[in-house]
């Protein structure tokens, strides 16, 4: 009896068993027992997914001063200061993974760890908040509805509450671009153009194909990622098409037709070469996202040491 318990125990710490939880649907919590790599990829795909979160507040924020109405201004700042606070749950579910959150922000700082393409362009008007709330957002959310079944149960929970929050963004986007479509001809074209600009980068959100993607196997066999990155590229472009059509918004791709024996849209072909140097640092955007981070976390200094004096503070009070 007590040899069968202990043989029962050892198997707890294998892969093998590992992969049997993950087949059989399980989470996986933060004492269980994980393969080394099983942990080092979750910790890189959640530090960069917190990454992009903050530095994703950068080019909505060069807005706030300049929104046309209350309201808008408003709205805006309520969304920015979500995309605040899912950087972090993000963060302190990566914690739970054994790395700190000044580790992961070294690494951004160093340009070790990634964020998402998206960011490294330029917000130009207002057009482009209405852009990127519906189109961004609207991709984040296809990926982040996938991912409230990723196996890792803090990573899991975090999504959860961050995809409540991004349909409203996605449907304050969508209303800047459908009272823009409603407006002038020059409010119309302001449209068009911050459509035809952040389509593209936003469809490379998925990352590269599928047969160029190093990281997918792994990760489709972990269950970390439950569909792949073409799969939910797709699924965002059958979502959004009908949705551009609706408000009179022309899709910039002369290839895109719909595809009635797959009843899916075929596409044309996105622009790798642009992808790979943006991701490599050589984006319009890199250097000034990174730079006004480093800033703003030096200046910081002062918050995070009075918040650490307060925290000695009050635990000596309470003892
Ligand atoms: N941008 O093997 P692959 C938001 C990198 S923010 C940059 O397919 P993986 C929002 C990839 O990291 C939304 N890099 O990788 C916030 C890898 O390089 P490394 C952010 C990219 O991880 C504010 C290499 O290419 N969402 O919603 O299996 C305002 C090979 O790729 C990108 C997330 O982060 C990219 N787009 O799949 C508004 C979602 N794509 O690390 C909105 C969570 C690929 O080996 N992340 N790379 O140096 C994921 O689902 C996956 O990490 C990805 C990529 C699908 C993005």
């Amino acid at each position: 009896m007590y040899v069968s318990k202990q043989k029962h125990m050892h198997n707890e710490h294998t892969d093998e068993h590992f992969q049997f939880r993950i087949d059989n649907g399980e989470y996986i919590e933060p004492r269980d027992y994980m393969p080394e790599a099983y942990r080092k990829n979750l910790i890189r795909q959640i530090s960069q997914h917190a990454h992009s979160e903050v530095i994703g507040m950068q080019p909505e924020g060069n807005w706030i001063t300049r929104a046309p109405s209350l309201r808008s201004k408003q709205i805006l700042l309520a969304k920015i200061q979500d995309e605040g606070g899912h950087g972090l749950y993000l963060y302190s579910a990566a914690e739970t993974l054994g790395v700190s959150r000044t580790e992961m922000i070294e690494q951004l700082h160093a340009g070790k760890a990634k964020y998402s393409n998206i960011f490294n362009y330029p917000s130009l008007n207002w057009a482009d908040i209405g852009a990127i709330g519906w189109l961004v957002d609207g991709a984040a959310i296809v990926n982040q509805v996938s991912l409230q079944r990723t196996s890792y149960g803090p990573y899991s929970r975090a999504m959860v509450r961050i995809c409540k929050e991004e349909s409203f963004h996605q449907r304050q986007g969508y209303e800047i671009m459908a009272t823009m479509m409603k407006g002038t001809k020059d409010q119309q074209a302001m449209a068009q153009d911050a459509m035809n600009r952040w389509w593209w980068p936003a469809l490379m959100m998925f990352g590269p194909h599928d047969t160029d993607s190093p990281h997918s196997k792994d990760a489709m066999k972990w269950k970390i990622k439950r569909e792949t990155n073409d799969e939910l590229r797709q699924k965002f472009i059958d979502k959004t098409i009908p949705q551009a059509e609706l408000i009179g918004l022309t899709v910039p791709d002369k290839d895109l037709k719909w595809n009635e024996a797959a009843k899916k849209y075929d596409h044309g072909e996105i622009n790798w070469e642009e992808f790979y140097s943006v991701i490599k640092g050589d984006g319009p955007c890199n250097k000034q996202r990174l730079s006004h981070h480093i800033k703003y976390h030096e200046d910081g200094v002062w918050v995070r040491e009075a918040a650490e004096a307060h925290k000695l503070k009050t635990n000596l009070s309470v003892v």
